[in-house]
């Protein structure tokens, strides 16, 4: 017994000399034939003695002599690989499965919006422009009309940073630093962050993206104001779409409007997207409020103007059937990759 372990132990030593030796497939064919074949292997022909011994002892020998076996199969197999010319992270890895799809960057739907309402805008002539998100109270309500005892204006409405220093509650000051800078004619477009000391939920966010647009020159009516915003929302609604204006009131607007358009999904027949009415608001807007011209130097007796103000963020909701504004904001890619 003791000499056909001592047998197996010297063949497992040799065969991994001879093994690591074949230079070929080939070779390492007759290798393997000489060790495992089943007529003459070296393997083979202990395992045909065990017959020999005493009854007792055939269990522990042929325990060592399948062990060597398997040692020797594993050791041909991975030089068999080296062979093929297969590296060892090629014989781990399934090199033929599908690579994993690149993510594909997307443009964030109010992003879509904001871009696609500046464009039209630009074409009617309005600059884009960008302004400060902390501003001075006078910037952001005294020099739009709106007295600082204004509840717009009250602490619990609007984020105070500071003593008379706050997060912009609309894109207004953009426009009154646009007109201490510029003489008229001016025509602006302004997206940009607003705040509003609002509890998330499906229709409300405390920060949100609004624009704003400004028109001043001499001679500048109402009907401007109609006319152009008619022409938007036709233009980026459609064609057929009809736009309606209905009374309203801002402090730096007289007078004001609320500006619908018929309904984009039914087409004013009515359903529940405009809860039956055939109308969809989408923005305010009115003629610029002759204090508001005051306290930014315009002469309001040579100047007049009309301006809107709208909410990408609720547009880009109606224009893709989004439910909730937070989906908006919540940086899921499996939402956002949608656009
Ligand atoms: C809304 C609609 C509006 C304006 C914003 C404006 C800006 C200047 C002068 C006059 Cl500098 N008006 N912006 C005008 C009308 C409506 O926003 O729903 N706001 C609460």
């Amino acid at each position: 017994m003791a000499d056909l372990i001592r047998e197996l132990d010297e063949l497992e030593a040799g065969a991994e000399a001879e093994i690591e030796a074949a230079a070929t497939p080939a070779e390492l064919e007759s290798v393997r034939i000489r060790l495992l074949g089943r007529k003459d292997g070296r393997i083979t022909a202990i395992l045909r003695r065990l017959g020999e011994l005493a009854p007792e002892d055939r269990p522990a020998v042929g325990a060592r002599a399948n062990e060597v076996k398997k040692a020797v199969q594993d050791r041909l197999e991975a030089r068999s690989e080296v062979l093929a010319g297969r590296s060892e992270v090629e014989r781990e890895v399934d090199l033929t499965l599908p690579a994993r799809p690149a993510w594909s960057g997307g443009r964030h739907p109010v992003s879509l919006v904001v871009d696609e309402i500046c464009e039209i805008f630009a074409r009617y002539g309005f600059t884009r422009v960008r302004g400060p998100e902390a501003e001075t109270d006078w910037y952001n309500f005294v020099a739009l009309n709106t007295p600082l005892d204004h509840p717009a204006a009250d602490m619990a409405d609007t984020f105070y940073l500071d003593d008379g220093v706050l997060l912009r509650s609309h894109t207004s000051p953009v426009q009154i630093r646009t007109m201490q800078a510029y003489d008229p004619p001016v025509r602006v477009v302004v997206p940009g962050l607003v705040f509003r000391r609002d509890t998330w939920d499906a229709s409300h966010a405390p920060a949100f993206e609004q624009i704003e647009g400004l028109a001043v020159d001499e001679g500048i009516t109402f009907v401007d104001l109609k006319a152009t915003l008619s022409e938007f929302a036709r233009q980026f609604f459609g064609p057929s779409t009809r736009a309606r204006f209905r009374p309203s009131f801002f402090p730096f607007t007289e007078p004001s409007a609320e500006v619908d358009v018929s309904c984009t999904i039914c087409g004013g027949s009515g359903c529940s997207a405009c809860k039956g009415t055939g109308w969809i608001e989408i923005m305010g807007a009115g003629m610029v409020d002759p204090n508001v011209f005051e306290s930014v130097g315009y002469d309001p007796e040579r100047y007049t103007g009309w301006a809107f103000g709208m909410g990408p963020g609720r547009i880009a909701m109606l224009r893709y059937g989004i439910p909730d504004i937070r989906l908006l904001y919540d940086s899921d890619m499996r939402f956002l990759e949608q656009f």
